[in-house]
């Protein structure tokens, strides 16, 4: 008979999501990932003058907010046809990046590795290295309160657990320094953002001011800093465990989704967009060509969501109305997809979707398969690809700086009327990536006011529940068919977290009633 293991919520992840699934003979026989907390951001900022959305479209999270703010205004720019300023696009690169550089070395130190670690073992550590013994007093200290809470994860560690006292005890220093790292990360990308969380300088048509030389200086300090820790600690580490102690688990592709990979590109890397740092396309399951992103390819489904039943549509012609009655719904995330298709998104489909070499040569030469370890990886790769291309972005503001270009025919963002006051009408979809994946807003105009706002996230697409054709969401088909002990499901929680999910984004508040959160 089929054992049901509820999780609820899945901690260590950002939002409230529920995940049942059905276990038979040691394995997941079926799955079903639920957000259970309505927001409702898109209702708040219908009959807005557009270029607040940038701001309300912020307040979706605390960990993405920059990505959303630049992709609500590439929106209401694409409904303007508007280009930005070379200045303004090297700004908003590099405040966007930091974000990045914050948020990888998170996703792994504070909430991913501690499912590969056995902390505990920290207490048998006899070494001599006076950070690792302080790390280890520091442990025990907890455990004489009682309170392992934040380093000792709610499932027991099982094999694939490390476990060596010297080991445990390096990986949690580089958890306590990650902290720091953390919050260096925010300050730079505050320098360019006037504030963190929820940086206030990205505006509809540019970015509303340039560094000047004493924080450029604070910015390069910054990120050397940063840029040291994670070429130095967090990807040797990733590596180390990937193809170390978690080389069986990469092998064994444990968590592949449904094998359909979509991304849309971001960071350009000139003024007209075309060339990204991370390119977009899309590769079908059992394909090896790159298709081209078709924006009239992306839509969203409601069957499964407590929204009303609407046809499937592309997202200017989507709405979202609560139906908390509707049969068989069982979420709040919409099911996105792309051609019909239930497609991953996040740091592994954007290698692969570049068809990034040394990914690409890294994974083949240890016999990696897609799945949870490989995902690690692909972020790892990653973080190393926007730092490097930071230090480019920052070489060439400096340059333009340097030449006070911009003071004289230049400027950081377009002021002309037919730029910056709100069309009378129009559409427009801003495509982008988030760190945890292919972001999209679509905005429609009418009377200078948005009339319809979508917002399709990341997470929306990997926690996305069944479609019209009962076809699970990527978490669910990456659960389907994997292993796990129904007495102690860390597997579970292994493969979810991989995809670093973010419920407060993908379910979009607060209730019409006020402050009172709607939970199922
Ligand atoms: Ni709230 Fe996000 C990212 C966006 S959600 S963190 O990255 O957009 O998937
Ligand atoms: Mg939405």
């Amino acid at each position: 008979m089929a054992k049901r293991i509820v999780i609820d919520p899945v901690t260590r992840i950002e939002g409230h999501l529920r995940v049942e699934v059905e276990v038979k003979n040691g394995m997941v026989v079926d799955a079903w990932t639920k957000g259970t907390m309505f927001r409702g951001l898109e209702q708040i900022i219908q009959g807005k003058d557009p270029r607040d959305a940038v701001y309300i479209t912020e307040r979706i999270c605390g960990v993405c907010m920059a990505s959303h703010g630049w992709t609500s205004a590439m929106a209401v720019e694409n409904a303007h046809g508007a280009v930005l300023p070379t200045v303004a696009r090297l700004i908003r690169n590099l405040l966007v990046g930091a974000l990045w550089l914050h948020d990888h070395p998170l996703h792994f130190y504070h909430l991913s590795v501690l499912d590969y670690l056995d902390v505990l073992a920290i207490k048998d550590y006899q070494g001599k290295d006076q950070n690792l013994l302080s790390v280890k007093d520091k442990i025990m200290k907890l455990v004489e309160m009682g309170d392992t809470a934040p380093l000792t994860p709610r499932y027991e560690p099982d094999d694939y657990s490390v476990r060596d006292p010297e080991i445990v005890a390096t990986a949690l220093s580089h958890y306590f320094q990650a902290l720091k790292i953390q919050a260096k990360a925010k300050k730079l990308s505050a320098i360019l953002g006037g504030k963190q969380p929820h940086q206030s300088s990205i505006i509809v048509g540019g970015v509303t001011g340039y560094p000047n030389d004493e924080q450029l200086e604070q910015f390069e300090q910054l990120l050397e800093e940063i840029v040291d820790f994670i070429k130095n600690i967090y990807v040797p580490d990733v590596v180390y465990f990937a193809t170390g102690p978690l080389l069986p688990l990469a092998k064994s592709g444990l968590g592949k989704g449904p094998g359909n990979y979509l991304a849309y590109g971001a960071f350009p890397m000139n003024d007209s967009g075309k060339k990204k740092l991370f390119p977009g396309g899309f590769i079908q399951s059992g394909q090896t060509k790159i298709q081209e992103i078709d924006v009239a390819k992306i839509t969203e489904d409601v069957t499964s969501s407590w929204y009303k039943e609407s046809p499937i549509a592309n997202p200017w012609d989507s709405f979202t109305e609560v139906d908390l009655n509707k049969n068989g719904a069982y979420t709040f995330v919409k099911s996105p997809r792309y051609n019909g298709l239930s497609s991953e998104v996040g740091p592994m489909s954007r290698m692969l979707v570049a068809e990034h070499k040394p990914f690409l040569q890294f994974i083949k030469e240890y016999s990696i398969r897609p799945g949870a370890v490989a995902r690690h990886l692909a972020r790892a790769q990653e973080t190393i690809l926007v730092a490097d291309a930071m230090f480019k972005w920052l070489e060439e503001l400096k340059g333009l700086l340097e030449q006070r270009k911009y003071l004289t025919d230049g400027k950081v963002y377009i002021h002309d009327s037919q730029h910056w006051d709100p069309p009378q009408s129009g559409r427009g979809a801003g495509l982008n990536e988030a760190p945890r994946g292919a972001l999209g807003h679509w905005v429609e105009i009418e009377d200078h006011k948005v009339k319809n706002y979508q917002m399709v996230v990341p997470t929306t697409w990997n926690v996305s529940p069944r479609d019209n054709k009962g076809i699970p969401g990527p978490i669910e088909q990456a659960l389907i068919g994997m292993p796990v002990d129904p007495n102690n499901p860390v597997n579970l929680v292994r493969v979810i977290r991989s995809f670093d999910p973010c419920l407060a984004c993908a379910v979009h508040v607060i209730s019409s009633e006020g402050d009172r959160m709607i939970q199922i």
